[in-house]
């Protein structure tokens, strides 16, 4: 068998196009030297990235788009060590992704070499698994073994770490060992089904309720179920509240939906608690969905659908739990109820008009906060006019804290499938800039649209970088409180007005900051330039900052309520 002798380095490469890698962003140090010759000999979509942590946004939010593997690298000791708060947002946010990461010569560990570290232990909990790759000849087997967990089950982010004596030695690979399994390119690689009597059963609950609910998670998408969810619900007029991940299982402005549940609602927490029965469905039901552990209340019969079976009764016990795909179990569950359908359809017209009604009532109250006049901008009238501008294709990213709040209360998406992408799984602030990147290397053509708030734009402000020099094309909108703004909310709120400590950034015009790194800035003040702003956004070719100016009032920034007559519970915080 003829062979070709290269470096592991090459190796890998060849290995990440059989697998049809999609874009990667790393940042370079000795150890991979030979995987980035290669990555540039054989044309790879790789790319510098300014901080490793957004190189693993970037790929999480491409991942999350696309379904297909995120990829990104990292050189050992502070390239691996800056990967951990990306990796564990795909971790806990299901998001398939291989890593590759260097490591230290093996002929030379552990006599203080330079930049070394216990990585594979710092490493370890933040991904599904560590590969570390100890013979150069195993180097496409335990590639295709990393897309393979990284794509199975529950999906999740993968590290291959690779010594430096293995990237830069040589071995005579046969071409043919370069080859990738299609199935494991995407999620989900492969479907699992409860046991037939448990569907049944679930089948047989969900024919007799006659105010059931199904509440969506991250886990519909990961599933790629969106299409399947919103077509059972129609068929069967089941009414849908969603996670903030879970947003798009039924597009937002679907007469079945009933926005979002949890810490934040417009009417679905009423609905779970008046049901009488509530499918819970790829959804973990944590801190937020579950407004701390109340929703849905003590004694609500749930069904419970997940791939995952360690998260059955972690936060609340299910009277039926189904471990299977989303996709393949709802599936199923139509089949089963296609008999009964239309009568069931029939039957709960009364409901589901009940519950489009609460909704239509909810919305005339919120009109006026969507069309907003106030200055400085309210958030509400920024939402407004992204339900009014974004087309149906269009994604909203979404950075940790408020950015997530009010887009996930208030933003509307138009057909089913994961049009809004916050990072939930850890809620880190500084997604949004690489999180648009991920989604517009993701979905060239669509709209990307991202929110974040000041605090994370500083984090991430060296991305404006690669952004300009990849030529991406999106609009970020930098909600400018001059403020750690959440905090200063909760402080505000816990110690009285005035009370507030390292909370405060200083005044600073990002449409400036843009400018002055070549990137379109625009900063709008007043409500009536903000839709300008936004079609300019679309329009432009690149990436465009608009530095949106909203109010420094601590007493006016949460989405849900108005603190000024909120009361904090003891063990409880509004969030
Ligand atoms: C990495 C990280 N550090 C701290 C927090 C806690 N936190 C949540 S929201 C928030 C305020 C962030 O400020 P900014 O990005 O300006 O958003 P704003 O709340 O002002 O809209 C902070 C510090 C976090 N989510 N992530
Ligand atoms: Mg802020």
């Amino acid at each position: 068998m003829p062979t070709n002798e290269m470096t592991g380095g090459e190796a890998l490469t060849r290995m990440f196009l059989a697998f049809h890698g999609g874009p990667m962003f790393g940042m370079g140090g000795f150890q991979l030297l030979p995987f980035y010759d290669a990555a540039r000999r054989l044309n790879v979509d790789h790319h510098l990235i300014n901080d490793e942590r957004a190189a693993v946004f970037a790929a999480d939010a491409y991942a999350k788009v696309s379904g297909r593997v995120g990829l990104a690298d990292a050189t050992l000791g502070p390239g691996a060590t800056n990967l951990v708060t990306g990796l564990v947002e795909a971790l806990n946010a299901g998001t398939p992704m291989v890593v590759l990461v260097g490591d230290s010569h093996r002929g030379h560990s552990w006599k203080n070499m330079t930049q070394e570290s216990r990585q594979i232990d710092i490493l370890r909990p933040a991904c599904k698994e560590v590969i570390r790759v100890e013979q150069i000849e195993r180097i496409p087997e335990l590639m295709r073994r990393a897309f393979r967990v990284a794509t199975s089950g529950r999906p999740g982010p993968v590290v291959v770490d690779v010594p430096e004596d293995i990237c830069h030695a040589t071995h005579g690979f046969a071409p043919e060992e370069f080859a990738g399994d299609p199935a494991t390119e995407s999620i989900p690689a492969i479907r699992c089904r409860p046991d037939a009597a448990a569907t049944e059963r679930a089948a047989a609950l969900l024919a007799l309720a006659t105010r059931p609910i199904l509440l969506a998670g991250g886990g519909v998408h990961l599933s790629q179920a969106a299409e399947i969810v919103a077509g059972f619900a129609q068929a069967l007029n089941l009414p849908v509240a969603h996670t903030l991940t879970g947003k798009g299982a039924i597009a937002c402005t679907h007469p079945l939906s009933a926005g979002l549940f949890g810490r934040y609602d417009r009417i679905a927490n009423d609905l779970i608690a008046e049901a009488d029965l509530v499918f819970v469905v790829g959804c973990k039901l944590g801190e937020i969905a579950t407004k701390r552990f109340t929703v849905p209340p003590k004694g609500a019969r749930i069904l419970h659908l997940d791939l995952l079976p360690e998260e059955f009764g972690r936060t609340t016990e299910p009277e039926l739990a189904l471990w299977g795909d989303v996709g393949a179990t709802i599936g199923d569950l139509a089949k089963i109820l296609a008999p009964q359908q239309a009568a069931i359809q029939q039957r709960q017209i009364p409901y589901t008009a009940e519950v489009a009604r609460r909704m239509a009532a909810w919305k005339a109250g919120v009109v006026e906060k969507y069309t907003s006049e106030e200055v400085p901008i309210s958030m509400a009238r920024l939402m407004g006019e992204l339900n009014q501008r974004l087309a149906a294709d269009g994604i909203l990213v979404a950075d940790g804290g408020f950015a997530a709040h009010w887009s996930g209360l208030l933003f509307d998406t138009k057909r089913p499938g994961r049009g809004f992408v916050p990072d939930r799984g850890f809620a880190s602030i500084g997604y949004g800039l690489p999180g648009a990147m991920g989604a517009a290397l993701a979905a060239p053509g669509r709209p990307v649209v991202s929110l974040t708030g000041d605090g994370g734009f500083n984090m991430m402000l060296g991305e404006l970088e690669t952004a300009r020099r990849l030529n991406l094309s999106f609009t970020i909108v930098v909600v400018n409180n001059a403020a750690s703004g959440y905090v200063k909310a909760l402080q505000h709120l816990m110690y009285g007005a005035g009370a507030y400590h390292a909370s405060d950034l200083v005044e600073t015009n990002y449409a400036k900051v843009a400018e002055a790194m070549g990137v379109r800035g625009i900063r709008v003040e007043r409500p009536g330039d903000l839709g300008a702003a936004l079609e300019a956004g679309f329009a432009g070719e690149g990436p465009t900052v608009i530095d949106l100016v909203v109010t420094r009032d601590p007493a006016k920034m949460l989405p849900g309520v108005d603190n000024r007559t909120a009361t904090v519970k003891k063990g409880d915080r509004i969030a």
